[in-house]
């Protein structure tokens, strides 16, 4: 297992959906011991604290981008957070919040990445643009925002170029996307496993091919956003949208060893904690210990 510099940074925005309480998922992960689980592997961990959320944002009327403004200016912030955290050669771990924080975190890797890959690990694909979005919901648009797709105001955070490249993109576990989506992913060639795939081929083949298929890419780094949507919601029923049929516990924790032993992830997110929708907090809980297994953590 490779030491890492970590810097962990919060982003307590609920601005990219209609559920108070996720902006309460980074002091969850942070309650549920997510420095002591990376510091405990011997990584090195500089927590920047949680960046500050204007308030002055919320109940902004605009039915296609709800809370643009607020998304906007927290992308910004998060974006320039992450661009310097790896320019210091630190790996970043950013605890949010809502989905629609990807789209900063991706804008502030970008400047750093001439081929970054992504894995976006949810029930959902996030790739609506304002025009095929059922919900006017800014989480479910930020991998469409990322590859160059949507309202200029998104795509052009931190540059009007596209982030990521829809060659370098692919989903695990999916089931839940929307029609729009459904033609986006079409037209665009990208690579989606869905539940389906994973009852197929099991999470071993998966990953195996995700991995394949990156390394194929010739990817200089590898980001997971990963959406606690995506396991099902009997493990973390603390999340605003949740899809039953989802990845098993199991399954989560084996995709992240396999991803540990590819070494090629070189940055994380975990989104969509709930805590005012979970279970005592077990939807944290999973969070850390996933992230434990993706930090390096073995069972011998
Ligand atoms: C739907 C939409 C979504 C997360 C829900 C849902 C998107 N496709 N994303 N929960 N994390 O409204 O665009
Ligand atoms: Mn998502
Ligand atoms: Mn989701
Ligand atoms: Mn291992």
């Amino acid at each position: 297992m490779k030491t890492l510099n970590i810097a962990v940074i919060g982003v307590p925005s609920d601005f990219g959906q209609n559920r108070r309480g996720v902006d309460m998922g980074p002091s969850a992960l942070r309650y549920a011991g997510a420095i002591e689980r990376l510091e405990n592997l011997g990584h090195h961990v500089e927590d920047l604290g949680d960046l500050h959320i204007d308030k002055k944002f919320h109940n902004q009327i605009h039915p296609t981008l709800k809370n643009v403004d607020g998304v906007v200016d927290i992308s910004k912030r998060l974006a320039g957070e992450v661009n310097a955290i790896v320019k210091k050669g630190m790996f970043p771990v950013v605890l949010g919040g809502d989905h629609s924080i990807a789209i900063g975190t991706l804008a502030g890797l970008a400047e750093n990445y001439e081929n970054l890959g992504v894995i976006w690990y949810d029930a959902h694909a996030d790739m609506n643009t304002e025009e095929t979005s059922p919900s006017g919901n800014i989480h479910g648009m930020p991998l469409a925002v990322a590859m160059g797709y949507g309202a200029k105001v998104l795509t052009a955070i931190q540059g009007d170029f596209p982030k990521v490249k829809p060659e370098n993109v692919v989903l695990i576990g999916a089931r839940s996307i929307d029609e729009g989506e459904k033609q986006f992913i079409r037209e665009h060639g990208i690579q989606v496993y869905t539940m389906h795939d994973v009852d197929r081929l099991g999470m071993t083949a998966v990953m195996q091919e995700a991995i394949i298929h990156l390394e194929g890419q010739h990817v200089d780094g590898v980001h997971l956003s990963l959406d606690l949507d995506g396991i099902d919601p009997l493990y973390t029923p603390g999340v605003g949208t949740p899809v039953p049929g989802g990845l098993s516990y199991r399954e989560s924790h084996l995709a992240m060893e396999m991803l540990q032993d590819s070494n090629l992830i070189t940055s994380l997110e975990l989104v969509e904690v709930n805590p005012i929708l979970d279970e005592r907090n077990r939807t944290a809980e999973v969070a850390v210990t996933l992230l434990g297994s993706l930090m390096g953590e073995q069972l011998v």
